[in-house]
C-alpha cells in the first residue's frame, strides 16, 4: 500500500501538518527541497505515526496510493509555481494537488483554472491557526472542486480543530474561495487586534489603568459577549513582565507592528469587488502608520502629543467614580467595533461570492472559525443564529436582530469614548471609523449627492435625480440648463 498523502515544503508548517496526519492514522510521504528538513522531521517524530522519506518530488509521487494527494507547504508566491510546474508532469488525472500555505486567491484561481485543463484537481486551502493549530488542529478552508471534496475532506476533518464534536472544516466554494475566506479571516484579525490595542492605549492614556491592571480588565472582558481567543491572550501579554528591566514587557517592545500581507490583500480585495470594509482597511493602515518610527518622530517634535493624564483624569471623572464607567464605555466601543468588522468581513464575502460564482455559506464560514483559528469567539455564535433567523438572510449583519440591539445598546458608550479619543488626541482610527461606517449606513441623505453634482460640473459624469428616472447633466458653462443625457 501506498502512503495516503505526500507533504512538500516542511519548514514549521508543513511539519506540524505532516505530523498531524501521521497522529490521525494517515502514511504521509514526506519532501522537503532540502532533505535535511525531512531527515529532522523524521529523526524527531517518527514514533507519532507512519512517515516515508522522499527525496525527490518524483519518489513522492511514487510512494503515493492514486488518487495522489499532494499538499504543499512552501512559502507562498513563486515558489509554490515552481513545485507545481515540477509536480505536474508526474501525476496522473484526478490527482489531487493541494496548496495550504497563504496563496493569493487570485493565483488559486489561475493554478486551479491551469491544473484544470491538464485533468488535474487544484485545491487552495485556507489553514488558520499558527504552527499550534498545524499541529493540534487548525481551522481548514477548503476550496477547489466539490468532487476533490469526496476524496479530500475526510481527512482534513479529521485533522481539523474540534469544536464541540463538529470539525472546524467544510469546503467553501470553487477555485480560490478557500484562499479567499481564509484572507477575509485574516483581514478581521487585523481589525480584532487593533481594537483590542486602541481599548489598551484609551484605559492608559485616559483611564490611567497600567498593563498589570488592564490584565485584569480583559480577563475579566472575557467572561462577557468578548469572549475570543485574542482577548484571552491579551491578558497574558500584558501581564508579562521583561526578565531584563522589570517592566512590563509590553514597554519595552518596540511599537512599529509588523504585517505579511494578508490585511494588505484584504484592504486591496474588499476595494476590487466593491465593498467598502474601512474598518479592516483602517486596521492595515494603523499598523502602516506605526511602523513609520522615523516620521512619528520627527512629527512628535513638531507636534509633541503628551497626555496630561492629572487634567484629563479631572475632566472625565470629575471627582467621583467615573473611571469604572469610562473602561465600560471602552469595552463597549470594542464590541460594536468588532461588529462592525465583521459584519464588514461577511459583507465582502458576500459581494466576493457575486463576483466570483461562489456559493459561499455564510452560516458555515462563521462555524469553521469557532475553534482552531487565531479570530475564533464566542461572537460566531451570534452570527450563526444571525444566518439562521427565519426569512430572508440579512443584506449585512449590522440588520440582524442580534447585531441591531447590541450596537444600540452599546451606541452611547462608543460615541462618548470617540469623542474623548479626538477630545484628548488619542488615535482610535478603528473605533472611529467602525461608528462613521455605521452613521453612513443609517444616514437617510449622504453628502454623494453634491459629489455627483461637483463629478457633473468638471467631468460631465451625470448624475441620476430622487424624483424621476434617467440620467442628467446639468450644461455648468453654458446655460446651466439641466438635459437628459
Ligand atoms: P515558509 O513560508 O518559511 O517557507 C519555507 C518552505 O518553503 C521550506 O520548506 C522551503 O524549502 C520551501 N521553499 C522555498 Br522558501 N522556496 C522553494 C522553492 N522554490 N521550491 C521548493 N520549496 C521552496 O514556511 P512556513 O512558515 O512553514 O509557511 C508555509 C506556508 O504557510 C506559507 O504560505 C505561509 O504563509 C503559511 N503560513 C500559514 C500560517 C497559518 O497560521 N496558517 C502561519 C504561518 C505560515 P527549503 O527548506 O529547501 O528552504
Amino acid at each position: 500500500m501506498g502512503a495516503d498523502i505526500g507533504v512538500t515544503g516542511l519548514a514549521v508548517m508543513g511539519a506540524n501538518l505532516a505530523r498531524n496526519l501521521a497522529r490521525n492514522g494517515y502514511t504521509v510521504a514526506l519532501h522537503n527541497r532540502t532533505a535535511a528538513r525531512t531527515d529532522a522531521l523524521i529523526s524527531s517524530y517518527s514514533s507519532e505515526g507512519e512517515f516515508v522519506r522522499t527525496e525527490t518530488l518524483a519518489q513522492l509521487v511514487e510512494s503515493l496510493e492514486p488518487p495522489r494527494r499532494v499538499l504543499i507547504m512552501v512559502k507562498a508566491g513563486s515558489p509554490v509555481d515552481a513545485v507545481i510546474e515540477e509536480l505536474m508532469p508526474l501525476l496522473d488525472e484526478g490527482d489531487i494537488v493541494i496548496d495550504a500555505g497563504n496563496s493569493f486567491y487570485e493565483e488559486t484561481r489561475r493554478r486551479e483554472a491551469d491544473l484544470r485543463e491538464k485533468g488535474l484537481h487544484f485545491v487552495g486551502v485556507g489553514v488558520s491557526g499558527g504552527e499550534e493549530g498545524a499541529l493540534n488542529g487548525p481551522s481548514i478552508m477548503p476550496g477547489g472542486s466539490k468532487e476533490s471534496y469526496q476524496t479530500l475532506g475526510p481527512m482534513l476533518e479529521k485533522i481539523a480543530a474540534d469544536y464541540h464534536g463538529e470539525p472546524c472544516c467544510a469546503w467553501v466554494g470553487t477555485d480560490g474561495a478557500g484562499h479567499f475566506v481564509k484572507m477575509v479571516h485574516n483581514g478581521i484579525e487585523y481589525a480584532d487586534m487593533q481594537v483590542i490595542g486602541e481599548s489598551y492605549d484609551l484605559m492608559r492614556s485616559l483611564a490611567g489603568l497600567e498593563p498589570g491592571r488592564q490584565a485584569k480588565v480583559f480577563r475579566e472582558w472575557n467572561t462577557t459577549d468578548l469572549a475570543s481567543y485574542l482577548i484571552e491572550i491579551t491578558s497574558e501579554v500584558l501581564e508579562q513582565e521583561d526578565e531584563l528591566t522589570g517592566h512590563p514587557l509590553v514597554d519595552v517592545i518596540v511599537d512599529a507592528a509588523g504585517q505579511k500581507g494578508t490585511g494588505r490583500w484584504t484592504a486591496i480585495s474588499g476595494l476590487e469587488v466593491g465593498s467598502p470594509i474601512s474598518t479592516i482597511a483602517e486596521s492595515v493602515f494603523a499598523r502602516s502608520i506605526s511602523s513609520q518610527l522615523d516620521l512619528r518622530a520627527a512629527t512628535n517634535e513638531v507636534f509633541p502629543a503628551g497626555i496630561n493624564q492629572a487634567v484629563t483624569a479631572e475632566e472625565l471623572y470629575g471627582s467621583g467614580d467615573a473611571r469604572q464607567d469610562f473602561v465600560e464605555d471602552i469595552r463597549k466601543a470594542l464590541y460594536a467595533s468588532k461588529l462592525v468588522s465583521y459584519a464588514q468581513g461577511f459583507d465582502m464575502l458576500t459581494a466576493a461570492a457575486a463576483e466570483y460564482g461562489w456559493e459561499l455559506d455564510m452560516r458555515t464560514i462563521a462555524s469553521l472559525w469557532r475553534a482552531g483559528c487565531i479570530i475564533r469567539a464566542d461572537l460566531l455564535d451570534t452570527i450563526m443564529k444571525a444566518y439562521d433567523a427565519e426569512g430572508e438572510r440579512p443584506a449585512n449583519l449590522l440588520l440582524a436582530e442580534e447585531f441591531t440591539e447590541a450596537i444600540s445598546e452599546c451606541l452611547p458608550a462608543w460615541r462618548r469614548v470617540v469623542a474623548a479619543a479626538a477630545t484628548y488626541g488619542v488615535p482610535a482610527p478603528v473605533f472611529s471609523s467602525s461608528l462613521a461606517y455605521y452613521d453612513s449606513l443609517r444616514r437617510d441623505r449622504l453628502p454623494a449627492a453634491l459629489t455627483q453634482g461637483l463629478r457633473d460640473y468638471f467631468g460631465a459624469h451625470t448624475y441620476q435625480r430622487v424624483d424621476k428616472p434617467g440620467t442628467f447633466h446639468t450644461r455648468w458653462s453654458g446655460d446651466r440648463t439641466e438635459t437628459e443625457a
